[in-house]
């Protein structure tokens, strides 16, 4: 018969496709230069179920992007079609990220959709790379029925900091804080094992293996001799290891744990952090952890350059001892650096709060 005018908005089906794309997403790597992203397949006319799943039977296909050099989330869902013998001519694909235009480490997704003969796809988020972007003005001028912006927030979050890192041409930076209750780092003497609780510890280490860099300054690597790596519970190094990134101009002896397994070891010999966000930035880094001292996180705060900060704080008064940050530069109350609390977590006896810095 002839072919339904094309829906205006996404149909329930669709959306309900989207959500399970977004979940099929986030299992890809939350680490790593590329974005998360899932994709679905649906025959023409799909209906829900009660959830608003789509009907299974309509699903022909679906794939998710397992990490840069991998097939793209599109590419990954046709073949898991043709695997099933299903045609997927006419269907339409459900991506929670704009189909790519371009050749990189893979080719155009936006060329694989049409060529397999999808007539209608739904997305997420526009590609706010410019090297890729393009793939729905390519398939829109194709004849293909190209819908955009669809639970556009879950899709953002979806793609977590590298969202962010790609429109601003900087990594994420994460800055995170361990302190006592009256924000010191350590006691008078310089001792300052253990703060904070294992819990927080654990936290902390999860949050090492979703990043891509970890950053000290010299004097943290010198002072405290961190290896600065990703472990599980019971002490093995994760599958992923961010990159361990030096800052300043002193060099880190040959002994250091720096230089034990882990992930490269990486020596900016600049005091700028712009400057370490530029280099970081290409070698394709999306998120980094600032992790130390209090001279580093201080040059990062009053640069700008925080988009959010973990605060592990423990039950504990030092009463003396170095402080969390160096001098930010604040000399009156209405100088401030103030913060929006995201989140609040329990660890054990400590509490992290997640906070972003508000714009200046
Ligand atoms: C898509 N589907 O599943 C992903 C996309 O080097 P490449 O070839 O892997 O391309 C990476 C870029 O492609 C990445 O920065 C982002 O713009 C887009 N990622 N696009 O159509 C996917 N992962
Ligand atoms: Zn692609």
């Amino acid at each position: 018969g002839p072919a339904a005018a094309p829906h205006p908005g996404a149909t329930p089906a669709e959306t309900g496709a989207l959500r399970h794309a977004l979940t099929l997403a986030r299992r890809g790597p939350a680490h790593g230069p590329n974005p998360r992203v899932g994709c679905v397949l649906l025959a023409p006319g799909a209906t829900t179920d009660a959830s608003g799943a789509p009907d299974p039977a309509a699903v022909l296909g679906e794939g998710w992007h397992q990490g840069a050099g991998t097939a793209h989330a599109e590419v990954a869902a046709l073949a898991d079609a043709r695997r099933r013998g299903h045609d997927v001519r006419g269907a339409t694909a459900v991506v929670t990220l704009e189909p790519c235009d371009h050749t990189g480490r893979t080719g155009p997704c936006s060329r694989a959709l049409l060529d397999a003969g999808i007539a209608r796809v739904v997305v997420s988020v526009a590609d706010p790379n410019p090297a890729a972007a393009g793939g729905a003005d390519r398939l829109r001028a194709a004849g293909v029925d190209v819908l955009e912006g669809v639970l556009a927030e879950q899709g953002r979050e979806t793609l977590g900091a590298w969202l962010p890192a790609v429109e601003r041409a900087r990594p994420f930076v994460t800055l995170k804080l361990a302190t006592s209750l009256d924000g010191r780092v350590a006691a008078a003497d310089g001792s300052s094992r253990w703060i904070t609780s294992p819990q927080s510890r654990r936290h902390a280490h999860d949050l090492r293996a979703d990043v891509d860099a970890i950053v000290v300054g010299t004097g943290t690597a010198l002072a405290d001799d961190p290896s600065l790596t990703a472990r599980t519970a019971d002490g093995a190094l994760t599958h992923h290891q961010p990159l361990r990134v030096v800052v300043g101009h002193r060099d880190v002896p040959a002994g250091a744990r720096l230089h034990g397994p882990g992930g490269e070891l990486v020596h900016v010999r600049t005091h700028d952090p712009r400057e370490v966000l530029r280099v970081l930035h290409e070698r394709e880094v999306r998120h980094v952890l600032v992790e130390g001292g209090p001279t580093l996180a201080a040059a990062f705060l009053r640069a700008g350059f925080v988009d959010e900060v973990h605060a592990y704080v423990a039950p504990v008064l030092l009463g003396a001892g170095p402080p969390a940050l160096a001098d930010l530069g604040v000399t009156t109350i209405t100088g401030a650096l103030r913060l929006t609390p995201r989140e609040v977590v329990h660890l054990g006896p400590d509490v992290l709060v997640v906070a972003t810095p508000d714009a200046p």
